[in-house]
C-alpha cells in the first residue's frame, strides 16, 4: 500500500480522498477528503452545506439513495485544517467493506471536481507544502504512527509538536548571524580581521559548533529509539540460545529441549530495554555436521542473520568448558564471526563458575540478565536521558553530521592568521544548507518523494 508517489506537480492540485483509519475492523472508521474547494462534494453528498468544524449526524447514502450508514460529517474549510486545504471527514462505523463503499461514493460524488484516490502520504505532504508542518514534523507523524515503544511514541510526539524543529531553527539562526557577519566583512576587506574579532565571531562559531555537536548526540539517541538495534543470539547447539531468547522476552517463544539441534529456523522478537527496541533473533545452533538437511539450511540462515546484525550474542556453555571437541568448535565459530559487535555470554552459571571476561548468566534462573541488558544498551550507544530526546532519523543524523563537518572546517579557516574569509563564508553557507535539509527549508523533489512515499495511504 505504500508505493512511491508520482512526482508531478499537477497532482497537488487534484482533490484527493482515502480511508484514513487502519484497515481492519474498528468501532469508528474515517474517510477523508482534501482539496482546494470541497463545497461541491459536500453538496453532492448531503444536498446542503455543513457548518464549519461542527460534527453533524447525517445519513450516508449510496448514489441510488440507499442507506450505507449514519455517521458524523465534518467540514474544515481552508486554511484551518490538517492539510491547509478544504477537508471533509466522514466518521462512520469501522467496517472495511462499509468504508470502501463510502469512499467509492465520495469518488463518484466528487467526479465533477476531479476527486481521486490519495497516494501514500499525500495528506501530510500537502500539510507540509501549505506550511502546516515542516519536514521533520511530517516525518514525526509517520514515526508516531509506527512507534513500537512508549519512549519512541513520546519522543515522536515531541518532534511533531516542533521541539526538534525549534532546536534546528535556533541553530540555523545562529549560523545565519555568523554568515551575515562574515559576508558583510567580505565587502570591506581592509577591516576584515579586526571586524570579526570585535564581533567575537570565533567565539560564536565555537559555540554554535558545540551546540550542533550536542544536537547530533540527541538525534543519535532519537534515531536509536526509532530504529532500534538488531541482536542475534548465536552459538553451538544446546548452549541455551533459545532459553536466553525466552528469558529476555519473558515468554516461551522458542522450543527448549536437551536435544542438540532443537532450533531449526530463526525466531525473532522485538523486546524493549528502557524504551529502546531490540530486534532479537534466536538461531539454529552452529555445528559442522548437521543432523539433516533442515538443520543444514537452518545453520546457513544463522550465518546470514549474524552477518546482518548490529550485535551478536555468542553464547557459551559453562558446563562444557575444556572439552576438546567443544573448544575446537568454539574456535571455529569465533574465527568466522565478524570482528566487531560480538558479546560473549557464558550461560548456565547456575551450574559452573563464569570467567571474569564476558558476561556470566543463567538463562534458567535469570541471574546476570540485568547486566546483559545494560551491556546491550551500552553497545547501542544509549545514554539514559528520558527528557529532551526527540525522534530522529538517519537522514537527520546525517544532515547534522555534515553541518558539524562544515562548521569544523569553518573553524579551521577562522583559526588561520590571515583567514580566507571567502572560504569561511562558503563553509558556513554549506553548514546552513545541510541544517536546512532537516526541516525542508532546502529540500529537493526527490527527497520529498522519498519521505512521503513511505507513508501509508490516508495519512
Ligand atoms: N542449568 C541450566 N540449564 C540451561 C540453561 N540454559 C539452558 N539450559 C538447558 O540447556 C538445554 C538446551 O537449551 P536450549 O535453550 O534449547 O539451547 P539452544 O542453544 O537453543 O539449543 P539448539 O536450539 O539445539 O541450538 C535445555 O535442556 C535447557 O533447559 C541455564 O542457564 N542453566
Ligand atoms: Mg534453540
Amino acid at each position: 500500500m505504500c508505493a512511491a508517489p508520482a512526482g508531478s506537480l499537477a497532482r497537488l492540485r487534484d482533490p484527493i480522498a482515502a480511508v484514513a483509519t487502519a484497515s481492519g475492523r474498528g468501532a469508528v472508521g474515517i474517510v477523508r477528503a482534501s482539496g482546494r474547494n470541497l463545497v461541491p462534494l459536500v453538496t453532492a453528498l448531503f444536498g446542503r452545506a455543513l457548518e464549519p468544524r461542527v460534527a453533524t449526524l447525517l445519513p450516508f447514502s449510496a448514489a441510488d439513495g440507499s442507506l450505507l450508514d449514519r455517521g458524523l460529517a465534518i467540514h474544515f474549510p481552508a486554511p484551518h485544517s490538517y492539510t491547509g486545504e478544504d477537508v471533509l471527514e466522514l466518521q462512520a462505523h469501522g467496517g472495511p467493506v462499509l468504508l470502501q463503499l463510502l469512499l467509492a461514493r465520495c469518488l463518484e460524488a466528487g467526479a465533477d471536481i476531479g476527486l481521486r484516490l490519495a497516494e501514500p502520504g499525500e495528506f501530510t505532504e500537502r500539510a507540509f507544502l501549505n506550511d502546516k508542518l515542516d519536514l521533520a514534523q511530517a516525518e514525526a507523524v509517520a514515526d508516531l504512527i509506527d512507534a513500537s515503544t512508549e519512549a519512541a511514541a513520546r519522543s515522536a510526539a515531541r518532534s511533531l509538536a516542533g521541539a526538534f524543529s525549534a532546536e534546528v531553527a535556533a541553530l540555523a539562526e545562529r549560523i545565519v548571524r555568523l554568515r551575515t557577519l562574515v559576508e558583510a566583512t567580505l565587502d570591506f576587506p581592509e577591516e576584515e580581521i579586526d571586524f570579526l574579532e570585535k564581533a567575537g565571531a570565533r567565539a560564536q562559531l565555537d559555540a554554535v559548533a558545540a551546540a550542533v555537536e550536542a544536537a547530533l548526540a540527541s538525534a543519535r539517541q532519537g534515531a536509536l529509539l526509532r530504529e532500534g538495534m538488531t541482536v542475534v543470539i548465536a552459538g553451538q547447539p544446546n548452549v541455551g540460545k533459545s532459553s536466553l531468547l525466552n528469558a529476555l522476552a519473558g515468554a516461551e517463544l522458542a522450543i527448549v529441549t536437551a536435544v542438540p539441534g532443537t532450533t531449526r529456523d530463526r525466531i525473532g522478537e522485538t523486546i524493549q530495554i528502557e524504551g529502546v527496541p531490540l530486534h532479537v533473533t534466536d538461531t539454529a545452533g552452529l555445528r559442522d555436521e548437521a543432523g539433516d538437511e533442515v538443520e543444514r539450511i537452518g545453520i546457513g540462515r544463522s550465518w546470514e542473520a549474524i552477518a546482518g546484525a548490529d550485535a551478536v550474542l555468542f553464547v557459551h556453555d559453562l558446563t562444557r568448558r575444556g572439552e576438546p571437541a567443544y573448544e575446537a568448535a568454539e574456535a571455529a565459530i569465533a574465527a568466522r564471526l565478524p570482528a566487531a559487535g560480538v558479546l560473549h555470554v557464558h550461560n548456565k552459571a547456575d551450574l559452573a563458575a563464569a570467567p571474569a571476561d564476558g558476561i556470566g548468566l543463567s538463562a534458567r534462573t535469570g541471574d546476570g540478565l540485568e547486566a546483559l541488558r545494560g551491556e546491550l544498551l551500552r553497545r547501542a550507544g544509549w545514554q539514559a536521558r528520558p527528557e529532551g530526546v526527540f525522534i530522529a532519523r538517519a537522514r537527520h543524523v546525517d544532515a547534522l553530521r555534515r553541518t558539524r563537518e562544515h562548521l569544523a572546517r569553518a573553524q579551521d579557516h577562522a583559526a588561520l592568521r590571515d583567514a580566507a574569509l571567502d572560504l569561511l563564508a562558503e563553509e558556513l553557507r554549506l553548514a546552513h544548507q545541510a541544517l536546512g535539509e532537516i526541516t525542508g527549508a532546502f529540500g529537493s523533489e526527490d527527497l520529498l518523494g522519498e519521505i512521503f512515499g513511505r507513508f501509508c495511504i490516508g495519512k
